[in-house]
């Protein structure tokens, strides 16, 4: 027996010593995370009289959460998402271990310092993933882990490898809607290494949180597979409860309402003793117990929460240390152990001055000393604490492996057909260069919200298979019941299909446009969707972007050109979209020549060093294509603009179009040429980069002295100053009708600012004003005027 007394004593000093270590790094986190936002708000000049901000009482509510997982249970191959207003404490991990320098510090939400939100471009220190916009940051790492699964399928990565994608979230961040969409998706997909740790501290921006959800989240989770582990009581608390007289505050903690929980927080010892006092009054074991405490043992009694107790995190995380997706609720409270804890103003609550010198005082730092990692611990103890932390660097600051570069083949074939759409183009690319056997292709997934089939992914699917972890039969092919669809899954497919929630869309789009940043391997994502949902998961959108995720996406159909599908599915403002989209370069195409030239640059981009993500807006309506002499119109596409029928030098007219409108336009060109001699015809491929490049050009003279014309310049060179452009497309006219402010010339603008009418295109062109009449009135009124 004696033998087994040592091994057992030397490991409960090794856990009190982990305990001692990380309540350390803990309470060092929690100071210089404010130290941070006090530095920016408080010392640190302000040119412009505007509020700083930072979010001290977000930071306190999970330095042991963070300090817990970052200094033990991490491991390099792990993928983190921090709560937005956390970010203060990842830098504060990383300058601890020499990894963020005190000048980033400093300049907190300063131009080129550490950024207000943990930002994966932006930032100095390695984020996984950026935040900012609550609720996606969470649900990005379910479909992380999806993409981790699919490259493991598709042995791009070794199963040994695979680590966890864990979102740091706050509570209020599950009532973000896209949460629910996510969590479904993951069902279906049965994602797993996944772990959602929630900074249960009840209270959101406004205020605390709706009691009535108590339990609920547990519930909702744990329905769709999760594992739901609930830290609620620190190890003392649980001690206490132990107690006589502990049961019935341990009741009487679970009865209170959060605001009132959180307004006894911040009234401290005093207000909870005589609350206490008079609800236990009946019950004498209890008011002994309450007694024996001091008022500042009281207060850190009933502060000691599970999300700030490190062995009950240790605990806890150590009992989902397996692939079972997991959700923490890990009880908090917003502000731990700053003057304003609990408040439920406290969400931007900054401590002044001499709040801030009273915490540092506490530490034991001395004035001047605040940057210093390790002040106030005294010699011995600081050099314990870097001794610990040192070796933990390695997950905290992982290698990530960088791919090696993917070879796009130039030129991507061009379907053939005297008359097409671009929708069904796009599909007939797809097919063959699935079918082509060139590896490349291999890389390719597809995915779609629940519109595979209506967006003309179709073929590719039958040929590439969709993605199945395990086997998914197609019973209708089983009873050999004919259908041009197959639809089984399996490990090899290339394919992830999504139930209808676009926002899943952008945030799966997301996941797999950073699989080489994470994962060291190099995806080429093709998303779907019909062109009016893209509104419906714009911020998503955005949040890929932001973060330099990279796809194709494919929206189709657009505009009053999907004719009787629909005024409501009718698309206006996606140009402008497209246009005001940083990270995402906008193509129109009218032929499928030109789609084909776009689609094989949109998957260049995906793996170019300085590239971005590419937005190809498509249509159903079959039109007829244009003969090529040559292919010197290629190059000037590409710049987002050709001349389709040149203009005579001095011309003093011209139309420029873009997309599903080629028809009318071209007919309207072959009627006004007669009258107007040496008329042009711009065909606009992109007025995404036709616009960015005109505004670049202009800065250009400013930044770098040097005024280069811009591609929109040089095409219009040939007009005559007094010349007049009517411009059409199928979308708010606004994104083409600024090309009259490039030389001076006079616009009309014709594309839609209303809509909602169902009808055939005949009807709806001329309703809206999109037909060719319509453009010679238009340059009628030019020249009338
Ligand atoms: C989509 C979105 N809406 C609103 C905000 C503004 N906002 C920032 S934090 C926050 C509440 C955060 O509460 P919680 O998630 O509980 O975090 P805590 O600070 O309490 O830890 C809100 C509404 C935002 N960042 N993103
Ligand atoms: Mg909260």
């Amino acid at each position: 027996m004696k033998s087994n007394v040592a091994p057992k004593i030397a490991a409960a000093t090794d856990r009190a010593e982990l305990v001692r270590m990380l309540e350390t790094i803990d309470a060092r986190l929690r100071w210089l995370s404010s130290w941070i936002i006090h530095n920016a708000n408080h010392i640190r000049e302000s040119r412009d009289g505007l509020k700083v901000g930072g979010h001290q009482a977000s930071c306190a509510s999970m330095t042991a959460i963070m300090s817990a997982l970052y200094f033990h249970a991490l491991r390099p191959q792990d993928k983190v998402a921090v709560k937005p207003h956390g970010g203060p404490v990842l830098h504060a991990i990383h300058y601890l271990l020499g990894n963020q320098s005190l000048e980033q510090l400093q300049a907190f939400r300063a131009m080129g310092g550490a950024q207000s939100y943990p930002s994966r471009t932006k930032d100095r220190i390695p984020v996984d993933f950026s935040t900012g916009s609550v609720g996606l940051g969470v649900a990005i790492t379910a479909f992380s882990s999806l993409v981790q699964d699919y490259l493991i399928a598709h042995g791009q990565m070794h199963e040994s490898d695979s680590g966890r994608m864990i979102a740091l979230m706050g509570d209020a961040e599950l009532d973000e809607g896209n949460i629910y969409e996510c969590l479904i998706e993951g069902y279906k997909h049965d994602i797993r290494n996944c772990w959602w740790i929630v900074d249960y501290n009840r209270q959101s921006l406004d205020s605390t949180t709706a009691d009535r959800m108590f339990r609920r989240f547990d519930d909702i989770f744990e329905t769709c597979g999760w594992r739901v582990l609930t830290l609620k009581h620190g190890k003392l608390q649980r001690e206490v409860f132990q107690r006589p007289g502990g049961k019935a505050i341990e009741q009487w903690i679970d009865d209170c309402p959060n605001a009132e929980y959180a307004a006894l927080t911040y009234q401290g010892g005093a207000a909870w003793r005589t609350r206490l006092t008079a609800d236990l009054s009946g019950n004498r074991s209890a008011l002994k117990l309450i007694a024996s405490f001091d008022d500042d043992q009281l207060s850190a009694l009933m502060l000691n929460l599970g999300g700030h107790c490190i062995e009950t995190l240790l605990d806890a995380f150590a009992e989902a240390d397996d692939e079972r997706p997991t959700m923490f609720i890990a009880y908090t409270v917003k502000g731990y152990g700053l003057p304003f804890q609990g408040h439920k103003d406290n969400h931007a609550g900054l401590m002044n001055p001499t709040q801030i010198a009273a915490l540092r005082t506490s530490l034991g730092i001395n004035e001047g000393e605040e940057w210093a990692p390790f002040a106030g611990m005294g010699t011995n103890s600081a050099a314990a604490v870097q001794a610990f932390i040192e070796p933990r660097r390695p997950a905290i600051i992982p290698q990530r492996p960088v791919p090696g570069p993917i070879t796009v083949p130039k030129r991507f074939p061009v379907p053939d057909g005297k008359e097409q759409s671009t929708q069904a183009a796009f599909g007939r690319i797809l097919l063959d260069l699935a079918k082509s056997g060139d590896p490349f292709a291999d890389r390719i997934v597809t995915t779609s919200p629940d519109v595979t089939v209506s967006t003309n992914l179709g073929a590719f699917v039958n040929q590439r298979g969709l993605f199945r972890r395990q086997e998914l039969k197609d019973i209708f092919a089983g009873y050999k019941i004919p259908s041009p669809q197959k639809w089984e899954g399996h490990e090899a497919g290339q394919h992830i299909e999504l139930g209808i929630a676009e926002n899943n869309l952008f945030l799966m789009l997301a996941a797999l446009g950073l699989s080489a940043p994470l994962f060291g391997q190099r995806l080429l994502p093709v998303g779907t969707v019909y062109d009016p949902f893209i509104s419906r998961g714009l911020d998503a959108l955005n949040y890929a972007c932001y973060q330099d995720a990279r796809f194709l996406l494919v929206a189709t159909p657009s505009g009053l050109t999907l004719g009787p599908e629909g005024g409501a599915h009718q698309s206006i403002n996606t140009p402008l979209i497209g246009m005001g989209q940083p990270g995402l370069d906008y193509f129109e195409p009218a032929f499928a020549d030109e789609l084909a030239l776009f689609m094989q640059r949109a998957f260049a981009r995906i793996d170019a060093p300085d590239g971005g993500s590419t937005y190809l807006r498509l249509t159903t309506r079959a039109i007829e294509q244009v003969e090529r002499t040559d292919d010197s119109w290629e190059a000037d596409a590409l710049k987002g603009g050709y001349w389709l029928r040149h203009p005579a030098p001095g011309a003093n007219a011209a139309i420029a179009f873009t997309g599903a409108l080629a028809p009318e336009v071209l007919a309207a060109w072959d009627e006004l040429r007669e009258d107007i001699s040496g008329l042009g015809l711009l065909n606009i491929t992109s007025p995404d980069l036709l616009h960015r490049d005109w505004s670049a050009a202009a800065a250009s003279r400013w930044q770098n002295g040097e005024r280069q014309p811009a591609h929109i310049e040089k095409l219009l060179a040939p007009l005559s100053s007094s010349a007049v452009i009517v411009t059409a497309i199928d979308g708010s006219p606004g994104a083409l009708s600024w090309i009259g402010a490039v030389r001076g010339h006079r616009v009309s603008g014709l594309g839609l600012d209303r809509f909602g009418q169902t009808g055939d295109l005949p009807d709806l062109y001329s309703a809206y004003r999109l037909d060719s009449d319509a453009m010679i009135d238009a340059m009628a009124g030019l020249f009338l005027d």
